[in-house]
């Protein structure tokens, strides 16, 4: 049972936004696997390490006295920030605008919360601001730019984001949550810094090389934050923030340990490594008479014509496909350059 229950070993994934956890984040994972930061009166030592989590994202994102809180991931701190968003707002009939190519949470947040979605078009893999400038208006409650999409790893223009969200009085939500840890070492404007930014999605379970689960939401101040808080009349803590309830010590524990690890130099090196490994990755593929997107940041979509399910997976190779049917390669730590090698060699057997 233990056995089948094996962690993948990553050597041939292409196609995952996980990754091989930082030593020290395993080692902290265990450590912290009993803890519940969901009841920070009992559990102070995780309740603390979690504070640190968070002026980490915060440093990583150019805000200088951060709100927020680890979450399960970036579905659920996606959902939260939308809740922020609607919870504030003063509409019986809220909307969402984001980018088509915004991750499906945002679908599911819209049905949970009741909110309605509106999703604008993309021009070259960004989304058109002209189009979504038409599709705000009064109830608008957040403006939604993602800054490494799932798909193409693109970035939106997020300072122009901001800026429609803030005619209409509506939040302007960043989703980083994949792009989060490679942008930094970048010159995209994508962090409170650059823009007026209200709340952000940045995940250390994924680039972040955490163990999962954990997720990050950043809000700009403390009072955004409130919008979520209901009471826990029975808990030391008089009031909770968070969507789940008990959560998990380990994800929480293991993102401190990976940040301190690799912030900055660490991931800065693997920036550099994954960017290169990505250009590298585009340049066969177009030797070859490919198709490619990007790369922008450190994953290759590519119009490849080869039989690239069936055969690829006989081989061990977990390769994604984008909507519109090309190979997506995603460029996580644990995809090395050798990898690549007989990714590619692979491919010309065919
Ligand atoms: N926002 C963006 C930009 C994402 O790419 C993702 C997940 C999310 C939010 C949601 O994050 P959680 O899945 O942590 O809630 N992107 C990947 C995807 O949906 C997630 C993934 C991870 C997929 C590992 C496969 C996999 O093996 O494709």
């Amino acid at each position: 049972m233990l056995q089948r229950a094996a962690p993948q070993d990553f050597e041939r994934v292409l196609s995952s936004m996980c990754t091989v956890p930082h030593p020290s984040a395993r080692e902290a994972a265990e450590r912290f696997l009993a803890t519940n930061p969901g009841d920070p009166g009992t559990y102070e030592t995780i309740a603390d390490l979690e504070h640190e989590a968070v002026d980490y994202l915060g440093e990583i994102t150019g805000l200088s006295d951060p709100a927020g809180y680890v979450a399960s991931g970036g579905t659920e701190a996606n959902l939260q920030a939308i809740r922020i968003a609607r919870n504030r707002a003063d509409t019986d009939d809220p909307n969402v605008v984001a980018p088509v190519h915004a991750h499906f949470s945002f679908t599911k947040a819209a049905d949970v919360l009741g909110v309605e979605l509106r999703t604008a078009p993309a021009t070259d893999y960004r989304v058109n601001m002209a189009a979504m400038a038409e599709l705000v208006d009064e109830d608008t409650v957040c403006v939604v730019g993602v800054a490494g999409s799932t798909e193409y790893g693109y970035v939106d223009p997020i300072p122009a984001i901001a800026d429609l969200a803030e005619t209409v009085d509506a939040l302007c939500h960043v989703d980083a949550a994949w792009g989060g840890f490679y942008l930094p070492f970048t010159d995209h404007d994508w962090h409170f810094g650059h823009a007026d930014i209200d709340t952000m999605t940045i995940d250390p379970h994924k680039v972040g090389q955490a163990a999962v689960p954990a997720g990050g939401l950043l809000a700009r101040d403390r009072s955004l934050l409130d919008e979520l808080a209901v009471e826990t009349p029975y808990l030391e803590s008089t009031d909770q923030l968070t969507l789940t309830g008990t959560r998990s010590g380990a994800g929480v524990a293991s993102a401190v340990a990976a940040m301190e690890a690799l912030w900055p130099t660490g991931y800065r090196q693997q920036y550099e490594t994954s960017m290169a490994n990505a250009d590298w990755l585009a340049d066969q593929l177009s030797a070859r008479g490919h198709d490619v997107v990007g790369p922008e940041l450190p994953l290759v979509a590519a119009d490849l014509s080869v039989p690239m399910t069936d055969e690829l997976r006989d081989r061990g190779w977990r390769v994604s496909k984008t909507g519109a049917g090309e190979m997506r390669v995603v460029c996580m730590p644990h995809v090395t350059r050798s990898m690549l090698r007989s990714f590619v060699a692979d491919l010309d057997w065919y």
